[in-house]
């Protein structure tokens, strides 16, 4: 008996820098390691600058290119669009999408503002009704380890949950001199540090609580107010206005940091910054409980820490589990136990469940309203730093 084949899903992405790259790993792999319901093929790419778009299709392994989003929207052999621009093209491209009913996967941050993250969140809602389905992209939920901590903590192992503590530290822009790019400019990505990076703090602290933020407390900073231009690039080709034609304006934050109120009790201390020398990509988070604690830190992402404070005193002490075992989340797709996961596959994990919750007609998590969630706390912390004040999140 020949098996019949499997329907397809077919993708078109938008973007095709870092994000794109590390998207399209994840749409080739998937297939060749999970089980998928359906298969994906890889349609077409999409960059506003043709030539670089079809050198994307021809590096990265889509079948066709375009220098017009519009085309992935209107192309009735298009299922499902996948956004991997910068935040301010999120919302036209995800409404259009979503209206013209097709599947949307978008980066992280979901939106630059909550009235875009709304209009979004709003389209979501009505294309569920016609079984289109809305997924955010905050990628390190899928870490096997971050898993697990969330497993832990719904299990009951760490208990009442008492204290929340969330760091993301990069450094690419400690150096003065390190040129602008659109990361710094206010009307391409939103806001810096607090959007960029905070933003994945946020979603991963109340993924792993499974609690909400209510309340922050927040301060932003601006270290290095102008920047030079990248080579090749004027004023003008980047949209700024600097008081010299080398130099231009930062318009975001290099750092933020905030104190969160969740609304089980929790006390939370979080830290997004682009200038902790020598911090490449740390996102620590650490949990504690009534009943024990877990512990995570990126630079060593095979690895969740947890000490279970019911144990004897003498022995009781923080234990290292290599999240690296079948039985874990994920992981019994890849490598034999110790062997080890990377960045990329928390994006291959994205894909499976995406895909599989297509296949299933269920709601892929994140949401659009989770992505609205953390962008209210994100606009929290931005008035709190202006006002100096604390600011509820209102829903
Ligand atoms: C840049 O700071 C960046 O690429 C973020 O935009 C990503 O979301 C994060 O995964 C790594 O750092």
């Amino acid at each position: 008996m020949t098996e019949s084949p499997r329907s397809t899903l077919r993708v078109a992405m938008v973007g095709h820098a870092f994000m794109g790259n590390a998207h399209s790993q994840a749409w080739r792999t998937a297939p060749r390691f999970f089980d998928l319901p359906l298969a994906p093929e890889m349609s077409l790419v999409v960059g506003h600058d043709a030539d670089r778009a079809a050198a994307a299709a021809d590096r990265l392994g889509w079948a066709a290119s375009s220098a017009d989003w519009r085309e992935a929207v209107a192309r009735d052999d298009v299922d499902l669009v996948d956004i991997c621009t910068p935040g301010f093209t999120h919302a036209e491209i995800a409404v259009a999408a979503l209206r013209a009913g097709k599947h949307v996967l978008c980066e992280k941050p979901l939106a630059n503002t909550v009235a875009e993250a709304e209009a979004m969140t709003a389209a979501a809602a009505e294309a569920r009704a016609r079984g289109v389905r809305a997924m955010v992209g905050f990628t390190y939920r899928r870490v096997p380890a971050i898993a697990l901590a969330r497993r832990l903590v719904a299990e009951g192992r760490v208990g009442e949950i008492r204290h929340v503590r969330a760091q993301y530290l990069q450094d690419w822009i400690a150096d003065p001199e390190a040129p602008l790019s659109w990361r710094l400019d206010r009307s391409k990505a939103g806001s810096g540090a607090l959007g960029d990076i905070g933003a994945h703090v946020i979603d991963l602290t109340q993924f792993i609580t499974g609690d909400v933020i209510r309340e922050v407390s927040g301060r932003l900073e601006t270290f290095v107010k102008e920047r030079p231009y990248p080579a090749g690039e004027t004023a003008g080709s980047l949209g700024g206005g600097g008081s010299s034609t080398e130099r231009g304006p930062v318009t975001v934050d290099d750092a933020a940091s905030f104190l969160a109120t969740f609304a089980g009790g929790a006390m939370g201390v979080f830290e997004a910054t682009r200038f902790a020398s020598g911090r490449k990509n740390g996102i620590r988070i650490e949990v504690n409980g009534s009943r024990g604690s877990v512990a995570f830190d990126f630079e060593d992402m095979n690895v969740l820490q947890f000490f279970d404070a019911t144990e004897d005193a003498d022995t009781a002490g923080f234990r290292r589990i290599l999240v690296t075992e079948p039985s874990h989340p994920y992981v019994e797709h890849w490598w034999p136990a110790g062997h080890g996961l990377g960045y990329e596959h928390g994006f291959t994990h994205q894909v499976v469940d995406l895909v599989t919750a297509i296949a299933e007609g269920t709601d892929p998590a994140p949401s659009f309203a989770d992505g609205l969630q953390v962008q209210r706390v994100l606009a929290a912390v931005e008035t709190s730093s202006d006002t100096r004040t604390w600011q509820e999140i209102t829903q």
